[in-house]
């Protein structure tokens, strides 16, 4: 199989509303492998480089702000199309158009407090990885890997 990696947050209304050990439970009975796990309060500038490619929005301040209010829980999960699966498990952005069972349609209600985030390619998950993670990542062989890969 082809393992890829994703950068989910727990944004600060998600830890606030104590939905860490939620999205936790349901990526790793997924079979997801979680490589990277930290509680971080990031600065402003940190921020700004997380959502850079938004910085034309107008609810970019706002975005920043909101994401600035309290700790998130930065994660990197591993697994065959994590990004891809990931965003799946999200759901949409706008959490009134988020299928139902995914995270955002369970526990959000306001594009703007919708608790979660992850990569949205490849690529910004390779940057989102080390901009969250400089340290680098965790590598290990999952005990359960053949009962979850054929
Ligand atoms: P996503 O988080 O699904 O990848 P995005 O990258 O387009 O969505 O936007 C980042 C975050 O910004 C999103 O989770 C919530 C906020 N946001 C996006 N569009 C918005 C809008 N139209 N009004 C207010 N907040 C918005
Ligand atoms: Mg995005």
């Amino acid at each position: 199989h082809h393992s890829g990696v994703a950068c989910h947050l727990i944004k600060p209304d998600g830890v606030l509303r104590n939905l860490t050990a939620e999205v936790i439970n349901r990526f790793t009975r997924k079979g997801f492998k979680l490589v990277g796990l930290k509680m971080v309060t990031p600065s402003k500038e940190h921020l700004e480089k997380h959502y850079a490619d938004l910085s034309s929005k107008g609810f970019f301040a706002s975005l920043i702000e909101y994401m600035q209010s309290g700790p998130v829980v930065a994660m990197v999960w591993e697994g065959d199309n994590a990004v891809k699966t990931g965003r799946v498990m999200l759901g949409a952005t706008h959490p009134k158009d988020s299928a139902p069972g995914t995270l955002r349609a369970d526990f959000a209600i306001d594009i703007g407090r919708n608790c979660f985030h992850g990569s949205d390619s490849v690529e910004s998950a390779k940057a989102e990885i080390a901009l969250w993670f400089p340290e680098g990542v965790n590598s290990y062989k999952h005990p359960l890997e053949g009962l979850i890969y054929e």
